[in-house]
């Protein structure tokens, strides 16, 4: 039990959908507090039947919180993190600025939840596009042992935030009329376009984006052996990722044993029939917790692959119900809140 938590970035769209999946779930604390920036403080928030006033998020804020969810950009959750650490709050981070921290766990409950209890304040919450493509590994990895993966990602405006989908809509309608539109959130068009670049050139040819799904995985299993492959996409889509994912892996599983080990894990759906033209798309996957899996084949290219096609909200899933999911085990594990 918390006595008394906060969520941090509360009035963005993350932090919106923690509140919600707070107030609908089951994490016991007693008390809330809702933590924004100057742009944000002073306005209120429904929650539970009750108005809160959304405070400034300074230091003195987190004097008496024990558990402070964040979802802020990179610098901010550099600045506020060691605030709320200094005064005995655990936090739980959904930036990118902590994850690669060897002192900071990066969790995803259904493939290490161990991690959670080894943290000194922080546990860090992966990037979207990393989450749903762990969640779809463990139960290979768990039965074969993965030793590489190729992936590519088809990722929804979403991901770049509000701005992004308004980009997606304005975009599409003013393509429509044949007008042109000044694009906020990305360098080229979205309307009618994929655009292979997600985040910044990072390292020898890689994106930012694609980079943290090699890095984050390699933590997450704690196997800087498994190599990860994979291509970032920007798709025309609202909501909701999608992945081609190929696992090649130490020890053979066949097509039976893939659908099995996929049907019976923790947090994925399988959606596999496709005779019926049945598979996850993202219009289906919006506002869901689940990571869905279909189009389980094995590989065509080599004796030991599974390729697959995984779709999740990165919203929920890629964010806030991943870290509302870590609290509940903080909750569970008992794993100590000074
Ligand atoms: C995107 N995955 O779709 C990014 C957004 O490191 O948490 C989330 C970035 C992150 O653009």
């Amino acid at each position: 039990m918390f006595d008394t938590i906060a969520v941090v970035g509360a009035t963005g769209a993350v932090g919106r959908l923690i509140r919600t999946l707070l107030a609908e779930r089951e994490l016991p604390f007693g008390r809330i507090k809702f933590l924004a920036s100057e742009r944000s403080a002073g306005s209120t928030i429904e929650f539970r039947g009750e108005t809160h006033v959304v405070e400034l998020l300074c230091p003195d804020a987190f004097d008496g919180i024990n558990l402070a969810i964040g979802s802020t950009p990179d610098p901010v959750a550099k600045e506020f993190v060691p605030w709320a650490v200094d005064r005995g709050c655990v936090v739980i981070d959904e930036s990118g600025y902590w994850r690669m921290d060897p002192t900071v766990p990066l969790v995803v409950p259904e493939v290490n939840p161990e991690a959670a209890r080894n943290h000194r304040g922080i546990i860090a919450s992966p990037n979207c596009s990393t989450t749903q493509m762990v969640v779809a590994m463990k139960p290979l990895h768990d039965a074969g042992r993965i030793r590489r993966v190729v992936v590519s990602t088809y990722q929804a405006t979403s991901g770049a935030g509000v701005v992004g989908q308004a980009d997606l809509e304005n975009g599409t309608h003013m393509a429509c009329h044949g007008k042109d539109y000044e694009y906020q959130a990305f360098a080229h068009p979205i309307a009618f376009n994929l655009i292979p670049q997600i985040g910044s050139p990072k390292h020898a040819g890689y994106t930012s984006e694609e980079m943290k799904m090699v890095l984050e995985t390699q933590k997450i299993f704690g196997d800087d052996s498994i190599r990860v492959c994979p291509t970032c996409v920007r798709v025309p889509v609202s909501n909701c990722h999608s992945e081609s994912i190929l696992v090649e892996t130490e020890k053979k599983i066949t097509l039976d044993q893939a659908r099995e080990l996929f049907a019976s894990a923790p947090g994925i759906k399988l959606v596999d029939d496709l005779p019926n033209g049945k598979y996850p798309m993202p219009r289906d996957c919006s506002g869901e917790d689940a990571t869905f899996v279909g189009r389980v084949r094995e590989d065509l290219s080599c004796d030991n692959g599974i390729a697959f096609w995984c779709v999740s909200d990165n919203l929920r899933k890629g964010a806030a119900t991943n870290a509302v999911q870590i609290a509940e085990l903080l909750a569970t594990q008992g794993a100590s809140v000074s």
